[in-house]
Formats: C-alpha cells, sequence, structure tokens
C-alpha cells in the first residue's frame, strides 16, 4: 500500500470510527487492562461492572444498582438505565450490545456524544471483564423488550437472543471470573462493600443494594445517602468531637465540572482529606487538593485578619489549618488525567484554579455566617502554629543533642553490624529483661534490637511537641533514622524491617497499638512500605524428655499435646512474657529467619484505620468500650 493512502486511511479511521479490537489482547495481557491478576484485580472486575452503571445513573437515567454474588461465585451487576442499545453498529453491522461486550474501545464511551465520565481506575470498560471470565450474560430491556446474548472467554456463542416482552428497562451482567486467569476467584464481601459504600456517598440519592448469596456466606448491605458526600464527612468523623453542628458543604458546576467539597473541622490533631475524581480515589492527590489548600488557607487567613483575630504579622501556615481537618472532595470533569506511581493523582492543571476560587467563595460566605465557627477554627490553627513553633524547637534541639555526641545512636540500641539496610531489622522489644534475652540471642549481623521500657506516651492524646519530649520516643525515631512527619525521608531508614515484639498480653498488646499509633500518624509511609512487621511468639512450650515443641495458640497446643502421646511426664509451660524465655529459645521460636512468624502490617483502608486509631486511642470511652467488646476476640491480633 502507498504511504498516502495510508495516512488517509488512518486520519478517516480516527476521526469516523471508533477503533475496534478484538479481546485476544486483553487475555494475553490481562494486567495492562486490570492493573494485575491478583486479588486486587479479581475485585476489580466488579468495579469496572458497576462503573457502567454509575455512569449511567451519573447521566440521570438510573436510580438503584444491584449487586450480587451468586452461588457459584459468579457476579451479577442489574441497573435501571436505558440499557445498551441493541440496533445494528453501522460499521461493524452487528447489534451493539454485541460490540460493546466483545470489542475493546480505544476512545470515549461507545455511542458517542455522552462522555465516560465514572470508569474504573482504568476506564477499560464492560468488554474487559467479558474477556476475563469463563462466561458472561447480558440481558438488556429496553423498548418494551428483553434481549440477552452468553459469551465464553470474551466470544459470543450464540445470536443476540430476543427472550419476550417487558416494561422494565435496563442492564443485568453476570459474570463468572476466569480461573486460568486471575490467582484467585474468591470475593471479600467486605472489600467490595467499603467501595460500594464509597460509591453512594459520592453518588447522592443512588441506591446500591449488595447480596452474598454464597452458601454459608449470606450477607447484604443497601447504601443510599441523601446527604451524599456530607454524610461523608459525617462518617468520618464519627466517634470525634466535632467543630459546628453541621459540616460545611458547596456544590459548583462551570462548563460541565462538577466541584463537590464538604468539610468539619473535630477535635485532633491530623488531617484527614479524601480526594476522588470522576468516583476514583485520588490517593495521590492532584490538583483538586493543591486547589483545596490553597483555599483553605487563604480564605482563613483573610477572615483572621479582617476580623482582628490574628495579630500583626500572625499568619496561619497550611498545616496550621489542616489540623482537624476532615473533608471530601468530589471533582467531576471530562478528560481527567491520572498521573503518578499507582494512577491516582490528578493531573488536570485548569482543576486548581477551579476548585480554589469555588471553594474560596462558598467557605468565605459559610465563615460569615458561622462566626462562632470561624472563631474557633482559626484558634485551633493558632494552637497549631504556637505548637509547631514548640515541636520545630524541640527537634532542632534533639538534632544538637545527637549532633553534640556525634550522632550518636542511642545506647541503649544494640545494632547490627550489617549496613545494607535491605537485610537488617530492628526489633522493638517490650522491657529490658526480654531486650536482654533479644540482644544475647539474635544474629548480631543482620538483627538490632532497641528494648522500649514501660508505655510508650499515646500519640493520639498528645500533640508533637510533648511527644518529641518523651525520651522512648526520641530513641525510637533516631534509631529508626527517617525523622518524621514533614522530616520523614524513607531514605535515611537504617532497616528493612521494623519488628514490634510485645508480650502476649494485654499490656503487651496496648503497647503494641500505640507504637503502631506512633508509627501511623507520624511515619505514615513506614507502614504503607510494609516496613512494620509484629512478631508472633509462643503461648505453650511443651516438653517430654527431649522433645521440646512450641504452640502458638490453645488449639495448637491441645494438638501438639495429642501428639506427645499418653499425659506422662509431659511438662507445659505457659509463657507470661517474652522475659521467662531464654535467649536460645527466643531465637529459635521468634528470631530465627528461618521458623519464626511476623506479620506484616498493612493500611487496607485508610478511612478504616483512621477511625480504629481514633476509637482506640482518643478521647470517647464509650465507642473504645464498644469497640473493644465488639472485637474483644479479634483484639489480640490487631490488624491495621
Ligand atoms: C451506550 C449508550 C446508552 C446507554 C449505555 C451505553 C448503557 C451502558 C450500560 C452498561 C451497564 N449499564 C448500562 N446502561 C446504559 C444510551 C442509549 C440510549 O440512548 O437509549
Amino acid at each position: 500500500m502507498a504511504k498516502n493512502e495510508e495516512k488517509k486511511e488512518m486520519k478517516y479511521t480516527a476521526k469516523e470510527i471508533q477503533v475496534l479490537e478484538g479481546l485476544e489482547a486483553v487475555r494475553r495481557r490481562p494486567a495492562m487492562y486490570i492493573g494485575s491478576t491478583s486479588s486486587r484485580g479479581l475485585h476489580h472486575l466488579v468495579y469496572e461492572a458497576v462503573d457502567n452503571s454509575i455512569d449511567e445513573a451519573m447521566a440521570g437515567f438510573c436510580k438503584n444498582i444491584e449487586i450480587r454474588i451468586n452461588k457459584d461465585s459468579s457476579v451479577t451487576v442489574i441497573d435501571d438505565g436505558r440499557g445498551i442499545p441493541v440496533d445494528i453498529h453501522p460499521q461493524v453491522k452487528r447489534p451493539a450490545l454485541e460490540v460493546v461486550m466483545t470489542k475493546l474501545h480505544a476512545g470515549g464511551k461507545f455511542g458517542g456524544g455522552g462522555y465516560k465520565v465514572s470508569g474504573g481506575l482504568h476506564g477499560v470498560g464492560i468488554s474487559v471483564v467479558n474477556a476475563l471470565s469463563e462466561w458472561c450474560e447480558v440481558e438488556v430491556c429496553r423498548d418494551n423488550k428483553c434481549y440477552m446474548q452468553r459469551y465464553e472467554r470474551g466470544q459470543y456463542v450464540h445470536d443476540l437472543k430476543l427472550k419476550g416482552q417487558t416494561e422494565l428497562r435496563g442492564t443485568k451482567v453476570t459474570f463468572l471470573p476466569d480461573s486460568q486467569i486471575f490467582q484467585t476467584v474468591e470475593f471479600s464481601f467486605e472489600v467490595l462493600s467499603k467501595r460500594l459504600r464509597e460509591l453512594a456517598y459520592l453518588n447522592r440519592g443512588l441506591k446500591i443494594s449488595f447480596f452474598d448469596d454464597r452458601e454459608g456466606m449470606k450477607n447484604k448491605v443497601e447504601y443510599m445517602y441523601e446527604g451524599g458526600i456530607e454524610e461523608f464527612v459525617l462518617m468520618l468523623n464519627k466517634n470525634k468531637e466535632v467543630v459546628g453542628s453541621k459540616p460545611f458543604y458547596m456544590m459548583k458546576d462551570k462548563d460541565g465540572a462538577v466541584v463537590e467539597i464538604s468539610q468539619q473541622y473535630f477535635d485532633g490533631y491530623t488531617e484527614n482529606i479524601l480526594t476522588f475524581c470522576n468516583n476514583i480515589n485520588t490517593i495521590e492527590g492532584g490538583t483538586h487538593l493543591v486547589g483545596f489548600k490553597m483555599g483553605l488557607t487563604r480564605t482563613l487567613n483573610d477572615y483572621g485578619k479582617r476580623y482582628k483575630i490574628l495579630k500583626n504579622e500572625e499568619k496561619l501556615s497550611g498545616d496550621d489549618v489542616r489540623e482537624g481537618c476532615s473533608a471530601v472532595i468530589s471533582v467531576k470533569i471530562k478528560d481527567p488525567q491520572f498521573e503518578g506511581q499507582t494512577k491516582t493523582q490528578l493531573g488536570n492543571s485548569e482543576v486548581k484554579g477551579l476548585v480554589d476560587s469555588a471553594f474560596s467563595e462558598a467557605f468565605g460566605i459559610f465563615l460569615e455566617e458561622n462566626p462562632a465557627i470561624a472563631r474557633q477554627v482559626i484558634s485551633m490553627g493558632l494552637r497549631a502554629s504556637r505548637a509547631r513553633e514548640a515541636a520545630r524547637k524541640a527537634r532542632d534541639l534533639t538534632r544538637r543533642k545527637n549532633a553534640l555526641d556525634g550522632g550518636s545512636l542511642p545506647g541503649k540500641l544494640a545494632d547490627c553490624s550489617e549496613r545494607d539496610s535491605s537485610l537488617t531489622e530492628l526489633f522493638l522489644v517490650e522491657g529490658d529483661s526480654a531486650g536482654g534475652s533479644a540482644k544475647q540471642g539474635r544474629d548480631r549481623r543482620y538483627q538490632a534490637i532497641l528494648p522500649l521500657r514501660g508505655k510508650i506516651l499515646n500519640v493520639e492524646k498528645a500533640r508533637l511537641d510533648k511527644s518529641l519530649g518523651n525520651e522512648e520516643i526520641r530513641t525510637l525515631i533516631t534509631a529508626i533514622g527517617t525523622g518524621i512527619g514533614d522530616d520523614f525521608d524513607i531514605q535515611r531508614l537504617r532497616y528493612g524491617k521494623v519488628i514490634i515484639m510485645t508480650d502476649a498480653d494485654v499490656d503487651g498488646a496496648h503497647i503494641r497499638t500505640l507504637l503502631l499509633t506512633f508509627f501511623y500518624r507520624y511515619m505514615t509511609k513506614l507502614v504503607e512500605e510494609g516496613v512494620v512487621h509484629v512478631a508472633c511468639p509462643p503461648l505453650y512450650q511443651l516438653r517430654k524428655g527431649k522433645r521440646v515443641e512450641y504452640a502458638f495458640n490453645d488449639e495448637e497446643m491441645s494438638a501438639k499435646y495429642k501428639d506427645f502421646g499418653g499425659d506422662k511426664g509431659i511438662t507445659v509451660q505457659r509463657y507470661k512474657g517474652l522475659g521467662e524465655m531464654d535467649p536460645e529459645q527466643l531465637w529459635e521460636t521468634t528470631m530465627d529467619l528461618k521458623k519464626r512468624t511476623l506479620m506484616k502490617i498493612e493500611i487496607e483502608d485508610a478511612v478504616e484505620a483512621d477511625q480504629t486509631f481514633t476509637i482506640l486511642m482518643g478521647n470517647q470511652v464509650e465507642p473504645r468500650r464498644e469497640f473493644i467488646e465488639q472485637n474483644a476476640n479479634r483484639v489480640k491480633n490487631l490488624d491495621v
């Protein structure tokens, strides 16, 4: 073919026809389309299917979405939207429904006109769900007729079938994820319900029902929030003392771009700002977040100056005004650009100014109308500003102290000899006596020991300057090496793993929670990067003659006891604390790389982690009592 002709052809294709491709590419390289074939990718299939219905809801045609995990572990998504069109596609000469299901869409939403604002993280469309399913069935009801088609591994097994007459309207997609593609095909009700709840908050008035019909797992939830993201903020601030009786809320539609923000201050030291673009949680932030931050800082400073709450040169920094701020920012725009490592950072530069000006205007009016809230928020900002100054001084002092004694490490730290931090581990050990055993039992080349005495300060209740006054906390920070908060730098991390090793009793659990709170609040990245671990020491030792075994829980103990055969001569020792183990035992059961069990701490869900720490470590007593009662058997294994 001549070059010129080729060019002409290309131009025509791009302009007039959508580029449609078969689904083989998707099955060959699934990760390219859904991120991964792990459990995460599996759940992504459901989000992708639901997103199509959400689009229909955002276009104003759908009020109800129902999701079911069926008995056979297939998933059904039903909506009461317009139904996918079934007329013959002019280029492909097949029903539009079949094209939507079996061809990969290179461009925007099929059908032209409407743009796809929702879209899963990868915005790939329902055909990808079909491609990665062992089988998939779709039913469409529209124009008083009901149609259906079945597919296997992305290919239709029969032509579109007319099933009958109906007055209903909508789309129903059922699919069974392909076990040849996914490492696991087991759905988690919790994971799915969390995302569905989020979608319900983000789409005011939309009813999302979710059923688990699997044998032995029966469950159902229904989400519908007339208050939308305002209710989302109320949920974020549950169990917190809040400022003002009602959250701030604004919505602005400018040339089809929608900005929605709700926000409420609470009595705490952390910031809790969630951002979304087209229903996607932009965990890496982006231009909408930047616009909000600029607007918030400027509006509060302007107000404070005008009403002389801020004197002379007093000025609140961004960090000052975000302390104790819970907010949900949701933008819906035409061509979202997702950037960053996990493609969850909004890049569209025009959004910054849009959010800044829309928010500032509405928030300025809110402050004028709510002077009591304005005053309280600004005085909280001033308090934060003073504390930050005090913390800076304390930090400088710590630094200088380090500089004076040659930047030396804490005396209590028994460091390892290896300097390659990817190979090393730091054990944080409860008590000096267990610390002593750990020091003797360890592998000195790779393992460092830092004994911690008593309970470290509860950082949830104390602010940074006070925390830094605490000897144990300073020691901890110096040993880890990264610094904290704004100064945090993962490059300076001195160990590949940080392992919390506490007794298997209530005090041990408490110290572990305090440490986890500290890491979560001040070294969040350390937790996110999977550096923080919890050691699992055994609860029992069984001994008969020369034979020695360890058990980590009661069931294991009884099983091993039986296994020893006969009751005679078996001694069972229940360890009350790590200190009761001699160095060899501690090494063998808890520290030896080859034999030990470690729990890696991961943040599955930032909202839930925040709430758990608020409940466990915050000021209100009643929610904590309830939480502990409800989770009594889980408290021993507190995961974040
Ligand atoms: C393209 C055009 C129209 C609707 C849809 C797609 C549509 C797709 C899905 C997927 C799941 N549920 C859905 N609901 C609708 C509009 C067709 C018209 O103008 O009637």
